[in-house]
């Protein structure tokens, strides 16, 4: 019997999504990425689920794209690469970034190409000591996608971004913490007690409160310090009526420990 391409489980406010195709190191084909669509769909629908753990079956985290794959294959006949990218990976990215609940991605082994902008797209990213991060594309002509262009001068500056970018050599996960291009690293055998000691926080956190900082966090790519006050007197307004501000100022006035819902 073949195994799911896309492992799922949800419990303790969080789910947990595995790519499982490790005899390919987790690259995506098509069927991959349809699962992957209806795992987040469903976190996206269940909102007992508050924080989202993404890692990779076996010794890859994700190779990118199965090169592989029909849908690719470079042959005589031109491909539409674009058509992958508008079908699959730019909504998968579009949505994780969107998410209202905290994304981590627990990086068990090597990331490459849209495995390793799908890895950093997360809003924590934390590795094992043994993983690393190659930007691939230009191994076989290509841009960096799934917002690799966005994130990587963000996180690392125009200068790491080129080089990671010019030419895809292997940048080790202690190296992409140093550089600022990850949360943090972590040893290998600690890494999935780590991640999930992170998830099972999160998701137990102010959920609404979470979102927003998503929200102005990402903002502020794009935006001026003006407008950045602008959002965050709207988001405080709006977050200063929940449940879980209530909570969380009555907690720490009765110094016990805040319960909160994530309303
Ligand atoms: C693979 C792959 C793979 C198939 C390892 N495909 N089999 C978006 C839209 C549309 C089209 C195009 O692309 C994109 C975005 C992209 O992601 S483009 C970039 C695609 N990815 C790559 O170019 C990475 C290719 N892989 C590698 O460079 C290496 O495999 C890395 C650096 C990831 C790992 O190296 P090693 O640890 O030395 O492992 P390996 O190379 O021996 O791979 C293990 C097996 O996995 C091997 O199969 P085999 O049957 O020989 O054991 C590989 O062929 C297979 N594999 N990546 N992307």
């Amino acid at each position: 019997m073949t195994q799911p391409s896309i492992l799922f489980e949800a419990q303790d406010g969080y789910a947990v999504v595995t790519l499982n195709r490790p005899e390919r190191l987790n690259s995506f084909n098509v069927e991959m990425h349809e699962r992957l669509r209806e795992a987040v769909s469903e976190i996206k629908r269940r909102d007992e689920v508050r924080a989202v753990l993404l890692t990779g079956a076996g010794r890859g985290f994700c190779a990118g794209q199965d090169l592989s794959d029909r849908a690719v294959k470079a042959d005589a006949a031109p491909v539409d690469l674009g058509y992958a990218l508008s079908t699959f990976y730019n909504p998968l990215i579009r949505t994780l970034r969107e998410l209202p609940k905290p994304v981590i991605s627990a990086v068990n082994g090597v990331a490459a190409g849209a495995g390793a902008n799908l890895a950093l797209s997360a809003d924590i990213v934390i590795a094992a000591r043994s993983a690393s991060f190659v930007q691939a594309f230009c191994k076989i002509g290509l841009v960096p996608d799934c917002g690799g262009t966005y994130f990587l001068p963000r996180l690392v500056g125009t200068a790491r971004a080129m080089g990671l970018a010019l030419l895809g050599d292997r940048l080790s996960a202690e190296d992409a913490e140093r550089w600022g291009l990850i949360w943090k690293c972590v040893d290998d055998a600690k890494l999935m007690d780590e991640a999930r000691t992170l998830a099972r926080e999160l998701g137990a956190g102010p959920t609404r409160g979470f979102a927003d900082i998503k929200r102005a966090i990402y903002a502020s790519a794009t935006s001026t310090l003006d407008a950045q006050l602008d959002l965050e007197r709207d988001l405080q307004r709006e977050l200063g009526k929940t449940a879980d501000y209530r909570e969380g100022v009555q907690a720490f006035l009765e110094k016990r420990a805040p319960k909160f819902s994530g309303r």
